[in-house]
């Protein structure tokens, strides 16, 4: 490692099955570049951490060798017959790889690394490493990969005084003190850990584009942002910055930012110019505009296609994309309102666009219609613009899910997501299958995610949630994987590989995210957050806001109506499939009933509880999880570092104090309102 930051799961700790017994003695790679480079270091370095035997590089040379090696090769090099006949080895895209282990008579086993490119080579060097540290037999190994989504991204909304929008877990690795890091070891562990997972474009700045991070792309900054570019670079990951829309204002003098200005356009054209110069690479812009409180084109009544059109054109020479964000809603709403919906918002704004965008402008898009709740429907604008890139993008970092004090694996979330069928195009149509293109001919698109990443030792502050950014670009590589083989490659890699360890961690993780909902805001309704910084309970917080937030509780019942029938129309923005699904209250599921209904305390579940007996029960047994999690991680002393443990152990006994407040808040507060009594009677204040 180039730091002395946590390892993550590229921890390589010495394995049984590798101890002992000869491995590969060299490392052959025909050419090199920084990329092949970055490959070919992380193998010799992972080997010898594991066997205790570190091969030796050999650039250039035959692969004559004594004993078994490794071949790093590209597919136009020539290969043993074995591997061109595999007709596999043809349908590699950009970034694919063959990962097969040729028996030889002379040398034994040979493990050939075979890409199109030499970021194909990298990821598989990656791939080869994971299954080592998973102690699966060289033997076994024959594969092919191919990532599924094209733009597999991170977020980042760090600022450039250090802090970080919705961190928690330290401050910025990019930035301090209104400069870019110079130390750069920290930033290389980074570029490791992200091309492990697949990575291959990261934003490094927050949306909200503030006074100082707008000069991000001016001569003052460039080069520095360059020097993090290459580093990237060299781990087959472009570089993106977030821009204020108004900089032709704020940095260029101009009067206006109206993208039909003829200055404007000819301003950011000469920008691109410039930009490029720095970094040949450069990704392109993540744009936040018209969206609390961000500038936009709407002050030029103009529409987001003229805006992010205007963008992309000065991109366009360089390959350059504009990735614009659809969180665009009212947020001063009056709450007196009930037509109002926030959850329609990114629909009627985008939807009526569908085909004015240029073909190097990604719509980005949340998973829901809100805002990245613990349970919401998923966003009825993914899959309904055709003629429109399209880009899912999920939250790692958990500003609603317990902050990284507590415990919430969201890969089951995002699998629920990413398998949804929006009925686009008949069944079938999955989330997972509009992200990766394969519904609609997208000539950009993939998944995005906030990150969870700060200078904490651990990088993730709750060192579980590091298994949220491991799943997410597992899933982003390939959203079929299932959320078994995720967990328990990242257990076996980060914890290691016995079996009690595998055993108790997966059964901690496959539950945390129903513990979680289970003592927070219950049926799909969100929030009930302290306003702000939306940690812990606050059930009204945000009730009588501008926010477009709320549960609407009285003493008869509660829930959001967003039916067709005598709600907010919200339903009737999905295919029929989904919004008939939705619209009624026998087929509405139950962990939703609350988003789309409004419905009495007495109203009985498809589980056959009533509401307010549901919100008693799932919170009791919300708060009785956590101490369930406690015992099995109890468990696992001697097992995992003392070092870890106990800093697993701390987060999850504040956890455990923090679930009965939510508990008992939440129950007492609709014990109020409705005037139900508990059926078990239990203690409820
Ligand atoms: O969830 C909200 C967050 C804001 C964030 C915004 C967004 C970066 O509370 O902090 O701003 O979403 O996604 O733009």
């Amino acid at each position: 490692p180039y730091s002395a930051a946590d390892r993550g799961w590229l921890r390589y700790e010495p394995r049984d099955s590798l101890q002992g017994l000869p491995v590969w003695s060299r490392i052959f790679v025909s050419e090199w570049s920084d990329t092949l480079e970055a490959a070919v270091r992380e193998l010799r370095y992972g080997i010898r951490e594991m066997s205790g035997q570190s091969p030796e590089i050999v650039v250039g040379g035959e692969s004559l060798a004594q004993g078994a090696f490794i071949r790093c090769a590209t597919v136009r090099e020539s290969l043993p017959n074995e591997l061109h006949s595999d007709l596999l080895l043809q349908d590699l895209n950009e970034d694919g790889y063959l990962l097969k282990h040729v028996a030889d008579k002379e040398n034994g086993g040979c493990l050939y690394i075979v890409g199109r490119t030499d970021k194909g080579i990298l990821y598989g060097a990656f791939h080869l490493l994971r299954l080592l540290q998973m102690e699966v037999p060289a033997e076994r190994i024959d594969l092919v990969e191919n990532p599924r989504n094209p733009l597999r991204m991170m977020n980042h909304w760090d600022n450039m005084d250090g802090s970080i929008e919705r961190g928690y877990a330290g401050r910025s690795i990019f930035f301090k003190d209104q400069r870019l890091i110079e130390d750069d070891g920290r930033i290389r562990d980074y570029a490791r850990l992200m091309a492990s997972i697949g990575i291959n474009g990261i934003s490094i700045n927050n949306v909200n584009v503030h006074e100082a991070e707008a000069r991000l792309i001016t001569a003052e900054y460039l080069p520095q942002v360059a020097r993090v570019a290459g580093i990237f670079s060299a781990y087959g990951i472009r570089l993106f910055l977030s821009i204020n829309y108004a900089s032709p204002m704020q940095l260029g003098g101009l009067a206006t930012a109206d993208p039909l200005d003829s200055g404007v356009r000819q301003w950011w054209k000469e920008k691109a110019v410039e930009i490029y110069r720095y970094i040949p690479d450069f990704g392109g812009f993540v744009v936040k505009a018209d969206s609390e409180h961000r500038p936009g084109p709407f002050t030029y009544n103009r529409t987001h296609a003229d805006g992010s059109n205007m963008l992309a054109e000065a991109l366009a020479p360089y390959g350059g994309v504009v990735i614009w964000r659809c969180f665009v809603y009212n947020c001063m709403q009056d709450w007196r309102d009930r037509t109002t919906d926030r959850a329609r918002a990114a629909y009627d704004h985008f939807k009526p666009l569908d085909g004015q965008f240029r073909d190097n402008v990604i719509l980005q898009i949340k998973n829901g219609p809100m805002d990245f709740q613990v349970r919401e429907a998923v966003s009825p604008l993914l899959g309904a613009m055709p003629q429109t890139n399209q880009m899912l993008e999920f939250q790692i970092t958990q500003e609603y899910t317990g902050q990284q004090k507590h415990l919430c694996y969201l890969v089951p979330q995002w699998k629920d997501v990413l398998d949804f069928d929006t009925y686009a195009r008949g069944e079938g149509s999955t989330i997972q299958r509009v992200a990766s293109g394969e519904l609609y001919d997208y000539k950009h698109c993939g998944i995005t995610a906030v990150i969870n990443v700060g200078d904490d030792e651990n990088w993730t502050g709750h060192t579980l949630a590091q298994a949220n950014l491991y799943g997410y670009g597992r899933l982003a590589w390939n959203p079929d994987l299932s959320e078994a083989e995720i967990t328990e490659e990242w257990i076996k890699q980060t914890f290691g590989t016995h079996a009690a360890v595998v055993e108790q961690l997966t059964t901690m993780l496959a539950e945390s995210w129903r513990i979680y909902e289970n003592y927070t805001s219950p049926l799909g309704v969100g929030w009930m957050v302290n306003p702000g910084h939306h940690y812990g309970p606050n059930v009204d917080g945000y009730e009588y806001s501008v926010w477009g937030t709320y549960h609407f509780a009285d003493c008869h019942g509660m829930g959001v109506n967003r039916t067709v029938k005598d709600g907010t129309g919200y339903t009737g923005q999905y295919f029929a499939e989904n919004a008939e699904r939705y619209e009624s209250l026998d087929s509405c599921p139950d962990e939703l009933l609350l988003f789309f209904h409004h419905v009495p305390y007495t109203h009985r579940l498809h589980s056959g509880k009533t509401v307010i007996q549901h919100i008693y029960d799932s919170h009791f047994e919300g708060a009785d999880g956590v101490e369930a999690l406690i015992e099995r991680w109890r468990l696992l002393e001697g097992l995992v570092d003392p070092k870890r443990h106990e800093a697993v152990m701390g987060r999850l006994r504040h956890q455990a104090e923090h679930s009965k407040e939510w508990r008992d808040i939440i129950n007492t507060y609709f014990y109020r309102k409705s005037g139900i009594g508990d059926e078990l009677k239990r203690m409820i204040y």
